[in-house]
């Protein structure tokens, strides 16, 4: 949280809050600002024109699923990704290394179901260990799959991890939730 507040600070530069960086939190009472002291879900707006005035925005604080593929993990690609991850700012809140069954896999790309590619993406995912993790953040579902890259590698952004690690649709090295919807559901399947 102090963190955050120094990031806050430097940003503005914000002259309403001088001082506050070394004194702490608590300060903001002298300040009046007082009621953020509890939230925790505020920031600044990115930016403050007017530096008599602080606006606030609500943080959306999300939480998704993430997956390190078979072809990640075989390729020693789990520590570069999490690096990633936590280079950005965003924290792992669970994290497990398993080999899921053809079942786990078939309820987790049920949307895929009756697709060309559907037994060979439950062949590729059971055959061998993935890494499943929580992941926890500001607008983290749709930040990973920025971070990851378009699901076909040649579409994907250079300096996403799609881009930089794979070639191939069907070996794409990490998987991350669509929508807040699809978070929910995978996080109970894989951490049920
Ligand atoms: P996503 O992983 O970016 O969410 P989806 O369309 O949900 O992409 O597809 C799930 C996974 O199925 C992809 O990551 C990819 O590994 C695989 N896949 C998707 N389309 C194809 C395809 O046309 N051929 C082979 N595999 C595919
Ligand atoms: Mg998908």
């Amino acid at each position: 949280m102090r963190a955050a507040w120094s990031k806050l600070l430097r940003q503005c530069g914000a002259l309403v809050l001088l001082g506050l960086k070394d004194t702490g939190l608590h300060r903001l009472e002298d300040t009046g600002l007082h009621r953020l002291e509890d939230t925790g879900l505020h920031r600044l707006e990115d930016n403050c024109p007017d530096k008599n005035t602080v606006h606030f925005t609500p943080m959306a604080i999300e939480r998704t699923f993430a997956m390190v593929k078979p072809d990640g993990v075989r390729r020693g690609l789990v520590g570069e990704i999490i690096s990633r991850l936590e280079k950005k700012g965003f924290k792992v809140v669970q994290l497990k290394m398993l080999t899921p069954s053809r079942e786990l896999v078939e309820e987790h790309y049920a949307e895929h179901k009756g697709k060309g590619f559907f037994a060979g993406l439950v062949d590729f995912l059971s055959g061998g260990a993935v890494v499943a993790m929580e992941l926890e953040g500001e607008n983290v579902i749709a930040e990973w799959r920025r971070m990851m890259g378009a699901t076909r590698p040649w579409e994907s952004a250079p300096g996403t991890i799609r881009f930089e690690f794979a070639t191939t649709v069907d070996e794409n090295v990490a998987h991350g939730s669509d929508s807040p919807d699809s978070a929910a559901r995978e996080l109970g399947i894989w951490f049920r």
